[in-house]
């Protein structure tokens, strides 16, 4: 982590900091015409694939928007390749994956898993980036968590309600161990090996946890996410986002992230409050609001700070991914109108 104490770095420790620091959850994407001119050229994979591309589209989104940190450009699919499994991209049509993983024989025929080498073009994307970046603003790296890649995995894509991976994580424990504890250990790997390269700060994606009832969760889920946050120094902020998860928080808050990010669905001081003041939380305007007009994307960034009424530890961001239909003019508002109102 540098030395250099910004206002992101500061506030996911709960640490006095102005203006408000903001960055979107997916600033680099289909929103914006850079983007979008890049990908004329190549198509997605290959642009996760060329670390140069991957750096230039994350310094870009971060400062075209002027946000007070950048996300590198991945994918939180990359790292099933390093199990020997193919994901390709459709357009339009989400990930797919070509085999999907139903039973414990695929698991066991899987290949040895060589993180360091098979996704050395993240890592390289990451020093480049972070050669770019100005020294104030911190890089965040990512991953997604077991259960969200166990849901892609099994479904072999996208899928409306994950009722599949559902059914085999309640009914199959044999297989679902397994497979929750070898992406438990390549995801430990992955992000240490993000943080080696430069990453200043990790984010853990669980975007389909919410399916999970309370049970469930802290049965069969919980211990491997609390066994990947415990990997890692505490002095390095992790962010945790699971979305639709807030019957899940009593037990998100044992998880112990430094950051704690939330969806929109619910108001931000009463998860704050059950996921605990003592932690950051970063959120969590609906990133449907970014598809209106100035006057209400104003009137409800000011409903989000009155609420937060200058607590430290707050992280403005979306509720989620910024939609690809949105303008670029209101992305841009934002971020200037949450650094505006409270520095
Ligand atoms: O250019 C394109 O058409 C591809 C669209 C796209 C982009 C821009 C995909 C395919 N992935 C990405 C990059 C990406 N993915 C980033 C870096 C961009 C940035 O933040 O600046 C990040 C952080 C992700 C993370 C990601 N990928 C998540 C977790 C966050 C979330 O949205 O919940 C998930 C679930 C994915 C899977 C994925 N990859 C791509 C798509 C369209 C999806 C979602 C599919 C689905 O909804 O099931």
């Amino acid at each position: 982590m540098s030395n250099h104490k910004t206002n992101f770095l500061k506030t996911c420790f709960s640490q006095i900091a102005r203006p408000t620091p903001i960055w979107l959850m997916r600033q680099a994407g289909r929103y914006m015409k850079e983007y979008q001119a890049v990908r004329q050229k190549v198509k997605f994979l290959e642009l996760c694939h060329n670390p140069q591309l991957c750096a230039e589209v994350t310094l870009t989104a971060r400062e075209k928007l002027a946000v007070d940190a950048a996300i590198i450009f991945a994918d939180i699919l990359l790292i099933i390749n390093t199990l020997g499994i193919e994901v390709v991209f459709k357009e339009p049509g989400g990930p797919s994956i070509l085999t999907p993983v139903r039973n414990i024989d695929q698991i066991n025929n899987f290949k040895e898993a060589d993180v360091l080498n098979d996704l050395s073009y993240v890592f390289e994307a990451i020093k480049l980036a972070k050669s770019g970046l100005p020294i104030d603003i911190p890089l965040i790296g990512f991953a997604g968590a077991p259960f969200t890649l166990f849901c892609y995995l099994v479904e072999g894509g996208s899928s409306n309600n994950y009722n599949l991976a559902k059914q085999l994580l309640l009914s199959n424990d044999e297989f679902s161990h397994k497979l929750l504890n070898l992406l438990t250990q390549i995801t430990i790997t992955y992000l240490q090996a993000q943080i080696d390269a430069g990453a200043d700060a990790i984010q853990l994606f669980d975007s389909w946890i919410g399916i999970l009832s309370y049970h469930s969760f802290q049965n069969i889920v919980l211990p491997y996410l609390q066994k990947i946050r415990n990997a890692f120094d505490r002095n390095i902020p992790f962010i945790y986002f699971g979305q639709g998860a807030s019957h899940l928080y009593p037990l998100i808050k044992s998880i112990d992230a430094t950051v704690n990010s939330i969806d929109w669905r619910m108001e931000i001081m009463p998860a704050w409050n059950t996921l605990g003041y003592d932690k950051a939380i970063q959120g969590n305007l609906d990133p449907a609001i970014l598809l209106s007009n100035y006057d209400t994307i104003k009137a409800e960034v000011i409903h989000i700070l009155n609420q937060v009424n200058n607590r430290p530890g707050f992280i403005f961001n979306l509720g989620h991914g910024i939609l690809p239909q949105t303008p670029f003019e209101n992305a841009k508002y934002l971020v200037d109108l949450v650094h505006d109102l409270t520095s």
